[in-house]
C-alpha cells in the first residue's frame, strides 16, 4: 500500500511513521509512506498557506491553492493509478475498525490533514474525499488523527504484525473487547494468575477467554454488545 500524507507538519509525523509496527512495515516494503508539506506549494514569497476568514471571526483558514496544488503534484507522480482521498476533519465520519478495514483494502491513500481553525470549504467540496474524524473531541490539527488512522490501517496489512501474531482476534474485529492477558511471574504482590491459564487445558482456556470477552464487553461497552445484536451476530 502507498500512503501520501499532505500536511503543514511533516517533521512531526516522520519520526512516528519510522517507529514501531508502521516503521517496520515501511522497512519491509509492505507500506510506503511519504509526507508532503502544503507550504512548498505556497504561491507568495512569504510561503503563506492560511488567511483570515471572509466575514470575520477568529483564527486563520487553510487556503485552497496550496492544498489543491500539493494534491495535484502528489497524484501527478503516479499517473494512471487511482488514489483514495481522505480528509481528516472533526466533521467527518467516525473512525471505527470497520472503516480501517475498508481503507486497508485500498492500494493508494492520500491523507489530507486539516488545520487548527479549519480549511476553506472549497477544499472539502472540490476534492472528492472520504471525510474521517477519529472521535468526538477537538484536536489542534489533523496530524495526530492521521497517525492514528495510519496505525489502524497498516497493522491490518498482510505481514505487518509479523510472526504468528495477527490482527484477526483484536478487540473490535468481532465487536468484542479483548480477554485479559498474563505473563510471568505467576504471583505478583499477592495477585495471582487465574488457575485456568496454568491448567494446560486448551479447551477450558479458550472457553474462559471467550467468557471474559463477553463479560467485559457487557460491563464496559454495552453499546458494542447492542451493535453485535443489530448485525445479527451470535
Ligand atoms: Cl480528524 N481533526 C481534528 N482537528 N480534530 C479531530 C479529528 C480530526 N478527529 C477528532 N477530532
Amino acid at each position: 500500500m502507498r500512503i501520501d500524507v499532505l500536511t503543514l507538519f511533516p517533521e512531526a509525523l516522520e519520526p512516528v511513521l519510522a517507529s514501531s509496527i508502521v516503521g517496520r512495515a515501511v522497512e519491509s516494503g509492505i507500506a510506503s509512506i511519504a509526507c508532503t508539506n502544503f507550504r512548498e506549494f505556497a504561491r507568495d514569497k512569504h510561503r503563506t498557506v492560511d488567511d483570515r476568514p471572509f466575514g470575520g471571526g477568529p483564527g486563520m483558514v487553510l487556503m485552497c491553492e496550496p492544498v489543491f496544488d500539493a494534491l495535484e503534484h502528489v497524484e501527478a507522480g503516479h499517473e494512471g493509478q487511482a488514489s483514495t482521498r481522505v480528509l481528516l476533519t472533526p466533521q467527518g465520519e467516525r473512525l471505527t475498525q470497520r472503516v480501517a478495514q475498508e481503507l486497508s483494502q485500498e492500494a493508494w491513500l492520500v491523507l489530507l490533514c486539516g488545520h487548527y481553525e479549519g480549511f476553506d470549504e472549497r477544499i472539502r467540496t472540490g476534492i472528492d474525499a472520504r471525510e474521517i474524524s477519529i472521535g468526538d473531541y477537538v484536536l489542534s490539527g489533523g496530524e495526530s488523527a492521521a497517525l492514528v488512522l495510519i496505525d489502524a490501517i497498516v497493522r491490518l496489512l498482510p505481514g505487518a504484525l509479523g510472526g504468528e501474531s495477527s490482527a484477526h482476534d483484536d478487540s473490535f474485529t468481532d465487536g468484542l473487547l479483548e480477554y485479559p492477558q498474563y505473563t510471568r511471574p505467576r504471583e505478583f504482590r499477592g495477585m495471582a494468575v487465574p488457575d485456568v491459564l496454568l491448567s494446560g487445558d486448551h479447551g477450558s482456556i479458550e472457553a474462559w477467554r471467550r467468557e471474559q470477552r463477553i463479560e467485559r464487553t457487557l460491563a464496559r461497552r454495552p453499546d458494542l454488545m447492542q451493535d453485535r445484536r443489530d448485525e445479527g451476530r451470535k
